[in-house]
């Protein structure tokens, strides 16, 4: 049972916490070569939020974009919009203008941060925006909070444990994205479950990983779980897994947060870079293959912790540790969770059966005005829309995804989404995606094609298709595979029948 008092921040109990377990000369967040501690980045998030809220008129409940790659600036951008009562929505680094804008119409964005070299992206997304009133560059931010008098303090915002202190996006199977609401006590209710009875992580340990802040995958590995306990984390000088060996390398990192994908990257790079630092490995965004597991195992003598979580849940809620893991499980209901196998009508299901999941616990979902509610929460349930078995020993073992959704190198990629992307080329009549199974990446985007006529098939014209979704949305989303054909599988009533596609892929 989590007891937190009526009136907390997030943001400011996180740092605490922080201080209090590590000391505020501690090392807090690494910028490959820039340190900060802890008592700076509470300082600097403070001068943050006067600035948030003197210069650009922030007031508690305005939802305040946040749009910057993993770094200390990000960071500390994130608790000072708690500090200052804001509702932290952040943003992929990757999205394009369109994919933005839909994110600041649907959150009703007031104010953005925004990480310089994206600052047109943001104003592009924003123009049409009727909410969105104030958009300030990293580094504006930085230069008025350097600006302010010495010893300028900032008296943090009393939040209520239920305000919402964050929005986290998911794209969806239908290519509508859905906004998560969080409260300040679900920040903290994700390091008081899975990371305090799954993870050992102490103020000794250097954190590292891939996945965006805006990920809450992310959030919880590489900001909440660290400050937590007054660890520190190393962020990587630019995106890739060359990168992460290099960081890991660089400052001895410890505990490591990223998707299959990424552990199997890793064991390519073993060779080159000296990766035995490593004591804690956390995978999630896509289920963990024990082959993976077991090379990760034999190359390093750790065992890697799988979990599975979601955007409405929060974090991580099926999981196991230590002695308890077994490769190919994901493992077991995380303490304070509850979880279960049910049939189409709600009714659980015994060990052995497969199932829809259904979870419950401290945290779950809350979507903002969408009727998609209703088909997520069902009698205090929460339908992650992931099929799974228990066995008798009570571990959950992953079976498939129950809707559209592809999972590649942990990103989720809603297929109608793509569809959309491809529809909007002149030589596309037609288009369907679905995920195929990929030993690098779990899954990759796979299209097929009716081309309309006067455009001939052609490698060319798949090179350009391919190069058009990248523009269009986020890169990662774009069809890996494509191939060109007359016509696509349909109902009667012309529905578009996926699992026929998805069978001929096998
Ligand atoms: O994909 C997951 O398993 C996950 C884990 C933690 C937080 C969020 C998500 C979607």
């Amino acid at each position: 049972e989590l007891n937190y008092p009526e009136r907390v921040n997030a943001g400011v109990e996180l740092l605490r916490r922080a201080v209090e377990a590590a000391g505020p000369n501690a090392r807090a967040l690494i910028d490959f070569d820039h340190e900060f501690s802890w008592g700076r980045v509470d300082a600097i998030s403070g001068r943050m939020a006067r600035v948030l809220v003197d210069d650009l008129g922030v007031v508690p409940g305005n939802r305040v974009l946040l749009h910057g790659p993993n770094s200390s600036w990000t960071v500390m951008a994130w608790f000072a919009i708690l500090k200052a009562g804001g509702v932290v929505v952040a943003t992929m680094p990757m999205l394009r203008p369109a994919e933005l804008a839909t994110v600041i119409d649907k959150a009703r964005i007031s104010h953005a941060l925004v990480y310089e070299m994206f600052a047109d992206v943001v104003a592009e997304a924003g123009e049409a925006s009727p909410f969105l009133k104030q958009v300030m560059s990293s580094a504006a931010l930085q230069k008025a909070a350097q600006a302010l008098p010495p010893g300028t303090v900032f008296d943090p915002v009393d939040t209520a444990a239920d305000d919402p202190a964050l929005i986290a996006f998911t794209s969806g199977t239908t290519g509508k994205p859905k906004g998560c609401v969080h409260f300040h006590r679900d920040i903290l209710a994700m390091a008081d479950t899975f990371a305090r009875h799954t993870l050992d992580l102490t103020r000794q340990d250097v954190v590292v990983g891939t996945p965006p802040i805006a990920f809450t995958f992310g959030l919880g590995g590489l900001v909440v779980f660290p400050a937590s306990v007054g660890a520190a984390t190393a962020f990587a000088p630019r995106p890739g897994f060359d990168a992460l060996a290099e960081t890991i390398e660089r400052h001895r990192a410890t505990a490591l947060f990223t998707a299959p994908t990424g552990y199997r990257a890793l064991l390519k790079l073993a060779g080159e870079h000296d990766l035995s630092s490593l004591r804690t490995c956390v995978s999630a965004g896509e289920t963990l293959p024990a082959a993976t597991s077991d090379a990760w195992h034999e190359a390093t003598g750790v065992r890697i912790i799988d979990g599975i979580g979601s955007t409405e849940m929060i974090h991580i809620f099926i999981s196991a540790s230590g002695e308890a893991i077994r490769p190919g499980a994901t493992g077991k209901a995380v303490p304070g969770y509850e979880a279960r196998i049910i049939d189409a009508d709600g009714r659980p299901l015994p060990p052995g059966e497969t199932g829809r999941l259904a979870v419950r616990g401290p945290t779950g979902c809350r979507y903002l005005a969408d009727d998609r509610q209703a088909a997520y929460v069902q009698d205090g349930w929460n339908l992650t829309g992931d099929v799974y078995r228990l066995d008798e020993d009570g571990y959950f073992w992953f079976v498939a995804r129950s809707d559209d959704m592809i999972v590649s190198s942990g990103y989720n990629i809603g297929a109608p989404e793509v569809e959309n992307a491809l529809l909007r080329h002149a030589a596309v009549a037609e288009a369907a995606v679905i995920g195929v199974p990929d030993s690098e990446r779990g899954q990759i985007v796979k299209a097929f094609v009716v081309l309309n006529p006067d455009h001939p098939p052609s490698d060319e014209l798949r090179a350009t298709l391919q190069d058009h979704v990248k523009r269009v949305i986020a890169p990662y989303k774009y069809p890996r595979a494509l191939d060109f054909v007359d016509a696509l599988p349909k109902t009667q009533t012309g529905k578009l029948q996926r699992f026929r596609l998805k069978a001929e892929a096998k």
